[in-house]
C-alpha cells in the first residue's frame, strides 16, 4: 500500500521537552501516528538524537530540524513506496541519512516515521501492531500470545530523580504468570511502598518515571524498603515478587581514575562487584542492569563469569541496541540479556534485528521505554510481538507509564 503523505511535527514529552511526533498516510486513507522518546541517562554510543540547539527556543532542546527533515527529504523520499515493506522503508531511511549513527537526519526524525510506517501498514492490513511485528518476524502467529515479565520502577535515582540514590531504577518484578495480576501486584505494592514512605517521614513525590524519589542513607536501604513493602502487601520477596535493578553506572564512573563514586565514596571495579555479590545474598534480585559503565568491559566480563548465568546482567548503555556492540557482548561474554530500546538505534529494522541476534545466541531480552516518554505504546506491542522475556515502563503510575501497561492488558483482551 502506499505512502501517500508524511507529515512530521514537535510535541511535547513527559518531562515537558520538546521531541518528534509523525503521522503517515496511507493511499487507501489509513492514518497513523509515532512519537519518539527521549532518555536522560544515554550511552555515548546510541544513534543521535537531533536538537536544534538554538537558545531562544526550549532552552536549546527544540526539535525542528529533526521535524523539517520528515517533512522535506525523508518525506520526498519515501512517497509512493509500499509501506508494507518495512525492511525497504528502513534502509531507504538509513541509506538517505547516510552516517553511521543517524547524525544527519537524526534518530528522532528516523524512528517516527519508521514506527508510523509500521502501525499504518498494520492498520490497513486491520491487524492488531504486534500481530504485524509477528508477521515481520515471520513467527507463527497462531501460537498463544506470550507476555513479557514486568519491571515496576518504584524508587527512582541517579539522572531521573534529586534522590540522592546513586542506582538509578529499584523495579519490583512481580513473577505470577498472568499479565493482569502481575500488574494489580505492582499497583499494590507501589502502594504500599507509598504508606511506608510516608510513615517515615519520607517525601512521596515522584521522580520521572513516576517511582518515589526519598532521601535515603544508602542505596541499600531502597532494596530493604521494596522487600518490606512486598511483605506488607502481602507477598513473598523472592516467591511472588522478585527485585531488578538498573544502576545506570556509567553516571557515576570517573574514565581518568576508572573509579565509581557510589554511597558517596570511591569504589574501584572490583569493590562494586562485591557491592552487588553481597546484595544478591540478601535480596531477592533477579537482574541487573549496566552495573558497570559503557566500555568498562574487564569488569562486565568478571561479573558475568562470577555469575555464571544465576542472574541477568542486562546491557543497556553498554549495548545501545546495535547487533555490533551485541555481537561484541555475545563474543567477549560480557552480559546475557539485552535492553531494546527503539530510539538507541533508530528503525523499528535494525531493533528487531537486535532483538533476533539476541534471542539466536539465548541472551534475553527486556524493552525498555525512555525516561522522557510520552502516550505512545509501541513498545507494549512490541514486546508481546517479539516475544520479549521482559519489558520496563517505569512505575504503576502516570499516563505515559501506565499507557503500556494498559495496551498489555488491552493486547491480553484482544
Ligand atoms: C534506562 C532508561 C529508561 P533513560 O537507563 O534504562 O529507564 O533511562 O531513558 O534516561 O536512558
Ligand atoms: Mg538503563
Amino acid at each position: 500500500m502506499q505512502i501517500k503523505n508524511i507529515q512530521g511535527y514537535e510535541i511535547l514529552d513527559s518531562r515537558g521537552n520538546p521531541t518528534t511526533a509523525c503521522v503517515v498516510e496511507l493511499i487507501d486513507g489509513t492514518k497513523a501516528r509515532a512519537y519518539v522518546p527521549s532518555g536522560a541517562s544515554t550511552g555515548s554510543h546510541e544513534a543521535v538524537e537531533l536538537r536544534d540547539g538554538d537558545k531562544h527556543r526550549y532552552n536549546g532542546l527544540g526539535v525542528l530540524n529533526a521535524v523539517s527533515n520528515i517533512n522535506t527529504e525523508i518525506k520526498d523520499n519515501l512517497i509512493g513506496m509500499d509501506a508494507y515493506y518495512q525492511k525497504e522503508i528502513d534502509h531507504r531511511l538509513i541509506n538517505l541519512d547516510g552516517t553511521n549513527n543517524k547524525a544527519r537526519l537524526g534518530a528522532n526524525a528516523i524512528l517516527a516515521v519508521s514506527l508510523a510506517v509500521a502501525r499504518a501498514s498494520a492498520m490497513s492490513q486491520n491487524k492488531e501492531l504486534y500481530q504485524y511485528i509477528q508477521e515481520i518476524l515471520q513467527l507463527d502467529a497462531t501460537l498463544d500470545k506470550s507476555f513479557p515479565q514486568i519491571g515496576f520502577n518504584v524508587l527512582n535515582g541517579g539522572k531521573h530523580a534529586d534522590s540522592g540514590l546513586d542506582v538509578q531504577e529499584y523495579m519490583i518484578m512481580p513473577l505470577k504468570n498472568n499479565i493482569e495480576e502481575n500488574v494489580r501486584i505492582g499497583s499494590e505494592i507501589y502502594h504500599t511502598l507509598k504508606k511506608i514512605l510516608s510513615k517515615n517521614g519520607q517525601v512521596v513525590s515522584v521522580g520521572d518515571e513516576g517511582g518515589f524519589a526519598p532521601r535515603l542513607d544508602s542505596n541499600e536501604e531502597g532494596l530493604s524498603l521494596l522487600v518490606q513493602a512486598i511483605s506488607e502487601a502481602g507477598y513473598v520477596p523472592g516467591i511472588d515478587c522478585a527485585l531488578a535493578l538498573d544502576v545506570a553506572a556509567t553516571e557515576f564512573f570517573d574514565s581518568n581514575s576508572q573509579n565509581y563514586t557510589f554511597d558517596k565514596k570511591i569504589y574501584s571495579g572490583a569493590e562494586l562487584t562485591s557491592v552487588y555479590q553481597n546484595w544478591l545474598q540478601k535480596y531477592p534480585i533477579v537482574s541487573i542492569e549496566d552495573p558497570f559503565a559503557e566500555d568498562d568491559y574487564d569488569n562486565w566480563k568478571n561479573f558475568q563469569q562470577l555469575m555464571d548465568n544465576k542472574i541477568r546482567i542486562v546491557g543497556d548503555d553498554l549495548l545501545v541496541t546495535n547487533t555490533e556492540r551485541i555481537k561484541e557482548a555475545i563474543d567477549q561474554k560480557l552480559c546475557n540479556s539485552v535492553l531494546i530500546k527503539p530510539n538507541q538505534i533508530g528503525t523499528l529494522t535494525e531493533t528487531l534485528e537486535a532483538i533476533n541476534l539476541a534471542h539466536n545466541n539465548n541472551f534475553s531480552t527486556m524493552i525498555s521505554h525512555r525516561s522522557g516518554d510520552t502516550i505512545d505504546t509501541f513498545i507494549a506491542d512490541l514486546a508481546v510481538g517479539v516475544s520479549a522475556g521482559y519489558i520496563k515502563s517505569g512505575a504503576p503510575a502516570r499516563a505515559e507509564r501506565v499507557s503500556k501497561y494498559n495496551r498489555l492488558l488491552e493486547i491480553y483482551y484482544s
